[in-house]
């Protein structure tokens, strides 16, 4: 059954926010222990397999884009689909600005505390170390989790500054590959134009045209290029068949990877 979807995630609502408004579900519409089918993950993602073995798992699904793209709508609206379908699933957002490393990237952010860029970029890549346990035992228990924003972000923002690329990606190396990257692609200028823009730090058009440049560096086979200067139900519309087979597929079982072996 597919529900109709109208929820919208506030861009202040936090991981830890979420998380105390969505406890893990367990409903699933696979029973327990179904018959696992042992499908590859096909290793041309610039990953290596972490784990052999190929339970039933969650999917990782990571959305990508500049400011103000629409990843917090989409992954909402997503959100609410796959519950309304019966799977397990969860939203996470990086920054994760609760933790502490969080909170220390959020002042950084509102331009209320100063930071060399090496430290800062290391600082967002132990954002996500922290939940790194976390998001495995998630996964492996069979929850989706969606997540705004990831690694990409975290190098393609950093290298538009000009440090250099393979160092930004190094310290992401080991973190776990996502299985579908959504990367909502809006001109710039486009982005500009909606409301909420230039808030924050990196909320400059200049610099975000770099950032859309970097970005493409970063594209691999995991990558679906949504074209997000459209209307949000098309958008939305997209977004939902794309995502249905990776869900599928990761519940028949596939092997989990890490993100830029080493
Ligand atoms: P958001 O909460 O999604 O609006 O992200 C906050 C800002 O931080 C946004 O301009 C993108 C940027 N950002 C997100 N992740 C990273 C990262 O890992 N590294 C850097 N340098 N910037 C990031």
């Amino acid at each position: 059954m597919i529900h109709s979807c109208n929820f919208t995630v506030s861009k202040s609502l936090n991981f830890g926010a979420l998380a105390a408004r969505r406890p893990l579900n367990l409903r699933s519409n696979l029973p327990s222990k179904c018959s696992v089918k042992f499908i590859r993950m096909e290793n041309d993602n610039n990953c290596s397999p972490m784990d052999a073995s190929s339970e039933s798992r969650g999917a990782l699904v990571v959305f990508e884009g500049l400011d103000r793209s629409g990843k917090t709508s989409q992954c909402g609206r997503l959100l609410s689909y796959l519950e309304g379908l019966g799977h397990p699933v969860e939203l996470w957002r990086f920054p994760d600005r609760t933790t502490s490393v969080g909170q220390m990237i959020s002042a950084y952010l509102s331009n209320k505390s100063q930071l060399d860029d090496h430290t800062i970029h290391l600082l967002f890549s132990a954002n996500r170390w922290e939940k790194r346990s976390m998001m495995e035992a998630k996964l492996k228990a069979g929850t989706t989790l969606i997540v705004d924003r990831y690694s990409y972000s975290g190098v393609a923002f950093s290298s538009a500054k000009g440090l250099d690329f393979e160092w930004c990606k190094a310290p992401e190396a080991g973190l776990i590959a996502p299985d579908l990257v959504l990367y909502l692609d809006i001109p710039p200028e486009k982005a500009a134009e909606r409301g909420g823009y230039g808030d924050e730090r990196y909320e400059q058009l200049e610099f975000q045209k770099k950032v859309a440049q970097h970005y493409k560096l970063l594209e691999d086979s995991a990558w679906k290029i949504i074209d997000a200067s459209r209307s949000l139900e098309d958008v939305e519309k997209q977004v939902k068949e794309t995502v249905s087979e990776y869900v599928v597929s990761c519940q028949k079982g596939k092997p989990l990877s890490s993100l830029w072996s080493y």
